[in-house]
């Protein structure tokens, strides 16, 4: 333990050392004197920003005490910790999640009215922490909620990204992206300027023999940049653990060299230093399953791996505990390929800077990291070029040539005969320029690697690590199936369900083991529950009506069908074939009588999602959505029967309004795209149906909920490679009623078809890879089905609730769980019962 206050002092220490509040005029007092002295303004000009920055102070103190202790404790019982390396955490708001987690909502808005202002709208002003792009950060975010919730010591490890995930505008039907500088005013972090790590880049390796004959290698040289940490507090729901997220910041190195060019006068080019050295962490790369390769991602990959593993080295060493032991005191969970640096550098620190051989290094790395892989895909699949990595990262471009030929020494005793096998596995891909296959590495180098819903970990046993399974053994491989917090996708978005749910079963543990919601079956026929679970659903859709009015300028009528589809914009994920559906169902009305139409399900299609800057295919979609939304909703014969919004911005915060106010959502990627998905989990878990494919989580929550309580539609994953072949080298035919859908694109009714030629042209010249057209019947038919199941109310309800019941099993919780059993070994530490007076 650090240096600390004298025995003698401690006593005056204790005395004042700073309190929680616990009533509404305590918690009052807090936010006025926040606002007072800490952000010198006063009543004559308090506006909502400001009462924001009030209430987050307020609520911010008292994580900031549960936060000390936690670490405190963590420190003092010196338990497995576990650190989990994104690069991404879409976090979302704090301000709502730290209320209620710590349970203190309620006496905020009562004390928040005290003062003047309006609960939501003070929740409002909080702009969204956006450091990630989707499934992945999302998924970060809620394993973070639920690491704390159980009481594990865990970390998050990232970087502190001056620009977030890009503000999206749509101008004239384009998507328009708007830089995200979102630190303005961010109260939920903690700069620690004294915690620093020096990361170098460049440079050279100079290797000699030491008097023992022991070869050595050092890495000199080269560039220094510093970074610097910014804390942020994760609260536990219902748990005073506080754990840590822990972001890197880059900054230029005040060594000798910096002062060198101070001093020589060359003032402009140190600045100009230092801004190179910033740029490291400057923005978040806006790619969601796509690699682009680029130096300076590589840069923050490395200078982000590197803080890491300095710090949590630091954090080991203060035990004095045998290098052998480390294995038993950290599990480092890689979320992606993204981290796999972890890997050479945790080697480079035991054998070049620690003195360990080999062997014993190497045993240690295989035992501390855990790798999950999120993709099949494989424009998404890390590689990174031999020559970049050796400019880069000499020693390390040398470590991972040495873990490559243990590893192919190891192969080929084991496979003889297996002449191809070699090249097959090896890091190495023998390319033009030499590229480093960043999974391989990271499946040797781990002990456990883990996909995310049963058929993706089934499917990555068969396709890209199927070798590698015949070299270890099918047990490295594991699934655990993905899973979201119900803390902000249940009870912090949808807080009428949630206590709804809470009169039924006797009161909140549901949020703590979503199991328990089974027991809602019980209520499936009771009038009461019935009439209020259908109420709120109602309210939830007019909530989002209004905020589609506000945002979008679009009227909806909140008795029709919602049918919502927001996730990232891609090829895969099939938006392309949604938009085509509403074309579709846009010409079947139009052919209609006035008397015909009447008879027909009103329905709301509602797009939202983000294109990375570059996915011209996936800017398409998003034009042709607009184009369609412009033209179906002027049209007078048409109304309330087809209402069609793109959704600007699709974030986090827009989710909690957007989730629970869906009747059908869409999760329609060919089959065997999606490794899991999340959002089709929060959509039913807020009484809404999904239209699926047999892909990914979908599998599952169909095993959940039972098959009369989802819609799927299309063709199996293990049918894909067959018609992908077929569309080549046999006769393939555009199924009829979408070629009916491309004619109308084609004469210009929604816009200059040009524009469009691209898209239609994908399908109909190049393949249709993504079997748009093989799967169009099955998913019309399936929308009919779904128009005449809603308008049986009762029925529809039925399944709503029956659904949500069946949900237990995708809490985050189980995930972590999973993962603290399986693959990390470790075990929670709860708070002590009484905090040492
Ligand atoms: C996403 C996957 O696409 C999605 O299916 C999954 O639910 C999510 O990760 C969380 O596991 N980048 N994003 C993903 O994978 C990659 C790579």
């Amino acid at each position: 333990v650090e240096a600390s206050i004298p025995e003698p002092q401690r006593a005056a220490w204790k005395k004042f050392s700073a309190k929680e509040f616990s009533s509404k005029e305590d918690f009052e007092a807090e936010v006025v004197r926040h606002i007072e002295t800490t952000l010198a303004r006063s009543l004559f000009n308090c506006d909502e920003a400001a009462a924001y920055g009030g209430t987050s102070l307020a609520f911010r103190d008292r994580l900031v005490i549960e936060w000390n202790k936690t670490q405190q404790n963590q420190t003092f019982a010196d338990p497995k910790r576990v650190y989990y390396l994104s690069l991404e955490f879409l976090m979302g708001r704090a301000l709502d999640n730290a209320m209620l987690n710590v349970g203190m909502k309620d006496v905020a808005k009562d004390g928040l009215s005290d003062l003047g202002f309006r609960m939501e709208d003070i929740i409002g002003q909080e702009r969204d922490a956006a450091l990630g792009n989707g499934g992945l950060g999302r998924l970060a975010a809620c394993f973070l909620d639920s690491l704390a919730t159980l009481n594990y010591p865990a970390w998050g490890y990232a970087l502190r990204y001056r620009y977030g995930i890009f503000k999206q505008e749509i101008v004239d039907g384009y998507q328009v992206e708007i830089p995200d500088y979102w630190l303005d005013f961010n109260p939920w972090e903690f700069p620690r300027h004294d915690v620093t790590v020096d990361i170098q880049f460049y440079g050279g390796v100079r290797k000699y023999m030491d008097e023992s004959g022991k070869q050595i290698s050092v890495w000199e040289n080269g560039e220094i940049v510093t970074a610097v940490a910014y804390d942020a507090p994760v609260p536990g729901y219902g748990t005073k653990t506080t754990n840590n997220l822990r972001l890197w910041s880059s900054k230029a190195s005040h060594g000798e060299f910096d002062f060198t060019k101070f001093n020589s006068g060359e003032y402009e080019a140190s600045v100009a230093d230092q801004q190179r050295a910033e740029t490291i962490s400057a923005v978040l790369y806006p790619n969601d399953n796509l690699e682009r390769g680029k130096e300076l991602r590589l840069k923050q990959q490395y200078f982000w791996c590197a803080a890491s593993l300095f710090d949590i080295v630091r954090r080991f060493k203060k035990s004095k505990k045998a290098w052998s032991e480390f294995p038993n005191q950290v599990a480092i969970q890689l979320n992606d390929t993204h981290p796999t640096l972890a890997i050479p550098e945790l080697l480079r620190i035991l054998i070049d800077l620690e003195g360990l051989n080999w062997d014993d290094a190497w045993d240690i790395v295989q035992k501390t990291f855990g790798y999950t892989n999120h993709t099949v895909l494989p424009e998404a699949l890390e590689k990174w070029s031999v020559p970049l990595i050796q400019h880069l990262l000499p020693r390390h471009l040398q470590i991972i040539y040495d873990i490559n030929l243990q590893f192919l020494q190891y192969v080929e005793r084991s496979f003889p005969k297996d002449r191809d096998m070699l090249g097959r596995v090896s890091i190495i891909e023998e390319s033009q320029p030499k590229m480093v296959r960043m999974a391989y590495l990271a499946v040797i180098g781990s002990h456990k690697v883990n996909g995310v819903a049963e058929l993706h970990s089934d499917l990555i046993k068969t396709t890209i690590f199927k070798d590698f399974v015949k070299i270890y053994g099918p047990d490295k491989f594991t699934n655990v199936t993905n899973g979201i917090t119900p803390r902000r996708w249940l009870h912090q978005a949808n807080p009428r369900l949630s206590e709804l749910i809470a009169s039924k079963l006797g009161g909140y543990d549901f949020l703590k083991d979503l199991t328990l919601l089974h027991k809602l079956e019980n209520f499936v026929d009771d009038k009461d529950f019935r009439k209020e679970f259908q109420e709120i659903k109602y309210a939830n859709k007019v909530r989002l009506a209004k905020y589609i009015k506000e945002a979008q300028g679009i009227p909806v009528n909140p008795s029709g069908l919602f049918d919502i589809q927001v996730k990232r914009m891609h090829e895969y994920k099939r938006q392309q074939l949604n938009i085509f559906g509403v074309i579709h169902r846009y010409l079947e009305l139009k052919d209609m009588s006035p008397e015909d139409r009447k008879k027909m399900q009103p329905r709301v299609s509602i797009f939202g999602g983000k294109a990375a800057p570059g996915y011209w295919m996936a800017k398409t979609v998003i034009h042709l959505i607009n184009q369609v939304s412009k033209i179906v909703n002027a049209d007078k014969d048409i109304g309330d029967l087809l209402k069609v919004v793109f959704l600007e911005d699709y974030n986090v915060s827009k989710a909690e309004i957007i989730v629970p106010a869906s009747d059908i959502s869409e999760h329609i990627s060919t089959a065997g795209t999606e490794a899991s998905g999340t959002s089709n989990m929060k959509f039913v878990l807020n009484g809404g149906l999904i239209i699926g494919t047999c892909d990914g989580a979908n599998i599952e929550i169909t095993r959940e909920v039972g098959d009369d309580n989802i819609f799927l539609f299309g063709n199996l994953a293990e049918d894909v490679e067959d018609l992908r072949h077929g569309h080549f080298y046999g006769g393939f035919e555009i199924d009829p009623q979408l070629k009916r859908v491309f004619e109308t694109v084609r004469n210009g009714t929604f816009g200059d078809a040009g524009q469009f030629s691209a898209l239609v042209n994908s399908i109909v010249e190049h393949g249709d890879y993504y079997l748009v057209s093989d799967d169009f019947k099955s998913y019309i038919d399936t929308q009919k089905l779904i128009n005449e199941a809603y308008k049986q109310q009762d029925e529809w309800l039925t399944k709503t609730i029956t659904a949500v019941a069946r949900m237990g099993f995708f809490s985050s919780d189980r995930c972590i769980e999973e993962y603290a059993n399986e693959i990390w070994n470790c075990e929670p530490l709860p708070p002590p019962e009484k905090n040492g007076a």
